[in-house]
């Protein structure tokens, strides 16, 4: 209602059944409204809803099932149409139309059943008593605790460190500008017109509390006071080792790395071999627990492409030969974070996933391969080269029905005749 661009325009109930596909359950997504406490809602469950079939002008209401569940949102049909689904109908079961069994009872609101099928029976409130007898309803506080769920400690004007988008190494001060689901639009402190915005989860391991930076040792936009709080005993990380890592410029490689430098609290500055500028400005900083960066290996046992370095010419590559040439060693690998969470995510589900490479961007999207906590992103409609390597317990990915539900913009499947539009869409990302 706020502005005119609709912001549902993709029908994902219509994209689920015609494909029978299968949505990421939202407990899967612990950062998101309810993730934590979604329960036991599953297909067979009742609720209470709006009947749309009747000719009455005031407002009614009907008991209706679960039949499908995506996400957030479920394919419900009317108790009474048993087999025949033709009045089915998606619904969020987060929107406050949505309501437990008994509300309309003591809410002294109508309960009428639909006109198509009217005709089936004569005592109808018999007929519900029967069907709801041991039927599992949503829990009485549900739409209370999706109001809570959905208040996010940001406002507008707060100040956080945040990666500075344009020189990865570094942190700068931005602004609060937008709180969306949890999902914040910054604009850079001392930015021209204030458009150089970015857009990140609260939950988001690139923003921090102002002070942060300095605290770690980390490069900032303006006092440049580099020290190297490393308080470490015993085996740590040391500059110079090697690594895998995702480039951060490139979300679906995972490339050859190395540490630069190591920072307070556990924060390493990395390097992608090849591609590094001379002044260390494209350095990122990945915590030591990160779940994107990995010990020397880890793509050749799980069957992962590694990126060799640019220019790197010894093709295949080999860490052995590599680590010698260079006079290198490989971080040990019991200093990686080797943990994988007991996440559900299963090959083929569906999504809602941020392009991080537009962070802006919220995504249809598929779950293509996992390994151990590792999920493969892919973006409906567009060619693999997009696709993301993203942590299982990324704030960037949401459940089917979460833009709906957050009132977030969400970017459709790219079809054929769209991506043809422009004369030359190229296949390399843009990395900006
Ligand atoms: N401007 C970019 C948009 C890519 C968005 C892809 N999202 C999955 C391009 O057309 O390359």
């Amino acid at each position: 209602s706020k502005s005119m661009v609709p912001v549902e325009s993709f029908d994902w109930g219509q994209y689920i059944c015609s494909n029978n596909l299968v949505g990421a359950p939202v407990s899967c997504f612990k950062h998101v409204p309810m993730g934590m406490c979604w329960g036991d809602i599953a297909e067979g469950m009742r609720v209470e809803v709006i009947n749309s079939d009747t000719n009455l002008s005031t407002k009614v209401y009907w008991v209706a099932g679960i039949v499908k569940l995506a996400g957030f949102k479920a394919l419900l049909r009317y108790e009474g149409f048993d087999n025949d689904s033709s009045k089915d109908f998606w619904c969020n079961l987060c929107i406050p139309e949505v309501h437990p069994v008994g509300w309309c009872a003591s809410s002294v609101k109508p309960l009428v059943p639909p006109k198509s099928i009217h005709h089936k029976y004569s005592n109808w409130k018999a007929f519900l008593v029967k069907r709801l007898t041991g039927a599992k309803t949503l829990p009485p506080d549900f739409a209370t605790k999706v109001h809570e769920n959905m208040q996010y400690p940001f406002k507008k004007l707060m100040r956080v460190e945040v990666v500075d988008k344009a020189h990865l190494c570094r942190t700068r001060v931005a602004l609060v500008e937008q709180v969306i689901g949890g999902r914040l639009r910054l604009v850079y402190e001392e930015s021209q017109d204030g458009t150089d915005d970015f857009w990140c989860h609260m939950y988001s391991p690139l923003i921090h509390s102002i002070g942060w930076s300095r605290s770690i040792g980390h490069r900032f936009k303006r006092s440049g006071e580099c020290r190297s709080l490393n308080g470490f005993c015993g085996e740590w990380f040391k500059d110079g080792m090697k690594l895998e890592a995702i480039d951060p410029l490139n979300l679906s490689a995972i490339c050859v790395a190395t540490v630069r430098k190591v920072l307070a609290d556990g924060y390493l500055m990395i390097g992608i071999d090849g591609s590094e500028a001379a002044d260390g400005s494209d350095w990122f900083c990945y915590h030591s627990t990160s779940p994107s960066i990995f010990p020397v290996g880890f793509c050749e046992i799980n069957n992962i492409e590694l990126t060799p370095p640019r220019g790197y010419t010894k093709l295949p590559f080999k860490w052995f030969d590599y680590l010698r040439e260079m006079g290198s060693i490989a971080a040990p690998v019991k200093l990686f974070n080797k943990e994988v969470p007991n996440h559900g995510f299963r090959k083929g589900m569906k999504l809602e996933a941020v392009d991080l490479m537009e962070p802006r961007l919220v995504c249809v999207a598929t779950v293509t391969r996992i390994v151990h906590r590792l999920l493969r992103i892919h973006f409906d409609g567009w060619e693999d080269e997009y696709d993301q390597w993203v942590d299982c317990e990324s704030p960037d990915l949401y459940p089917v029905g979460w833009c709906q539900l957050t009132g977030y913009q969400l970017q459709p499947p790219a079809t054929q005749t769209a991506r043809e539009a422009p004369p030359n869409v190229s296949k390399q990302k843009k990395k900006t």
